[in-house]
């Protein structure tokens, strides 16, 4: 917390829920902004991703792509996205190279050491890299803003509410809405 007092300018706060990760042999995280899925209160929140434990490459770290939070295009359109309430699938991308292609940037990873965490805004497009061990990736993300701006009501208090309608009911595919916003 005083790391992000300093950081933030101010005294901070982290949003209650907490994300604990088992990820699978096989499995990895699309690309997306974490926008879509905090953004009902101040944008400037942060996203601190901890391995618990060392990843090396085949146990599927995180990636960033770097440069991706200048993509005005996908932020107008993406990036304003709640999929809570407009009921879309959330990742914007199963594919890092089309990305590339098509936007530019430069998709950064590492091999993680115990101890090692990483830090990005709402408007840095990541994913992770497949587990192709038979082990598990075991990760956390916590969020952190400052306390005096507004928080999303979803992952605060004692029970937050967390997502209510995602992937519930009638649910617009990614590739179905960025053929609409022509990104
Ligand atoms: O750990 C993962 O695979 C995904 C994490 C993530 O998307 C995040 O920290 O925002």
């Amino acid at each position: 917390m005083q790391f992000f007092a300093e950081f933030l300018d101010g005294p901070s706060l982290t949003y209650d829920f907490k994300w604990l990760r088992v990820v699978p042999n096989g499995a990895f995280t699309g690309a997306h902004y974490d926008i879509v899925y905090m953004g009902r209160g101040t944008t400037n929140v942060f996203t601190l991703w901890t391995p618990l434990g060392d990843l090396p490459y085949e146990m599927g770290p995180l990636a960033i792509l770097a440069g991706s939070h200048r993509f005005d295009r996908i932020r107008e359109t993406y990036g304003e996205m709640d999929v809570d309430r407009d009921k879309v699938t959330g990742w914007f991308s199963n594919d890092p190279v089309e990305l590339v292609d098509t936007y530019g940037g430069q998709w950064r990873s590492a091999e993680f050491e115990m101890g090692d965490a990483l830090i990005f805004g709402m408007y840095t497009m990541h994913g992770s890299l497949s587990n192709t061990t038979g082990r598990f990736r075991i990760s956390c993300d916590t969020r952190y803003q400052r306390a005096d701006e507004p928080v999303d009501e979803r992952w605060i208090g004692e029970n937050p509410i967390a997502h209510y309608a995602w992937m519930k009911g009638e649910t617009v595919p990614m590739e179905e809405a960025r053929e609409r916003w022509g990104v």
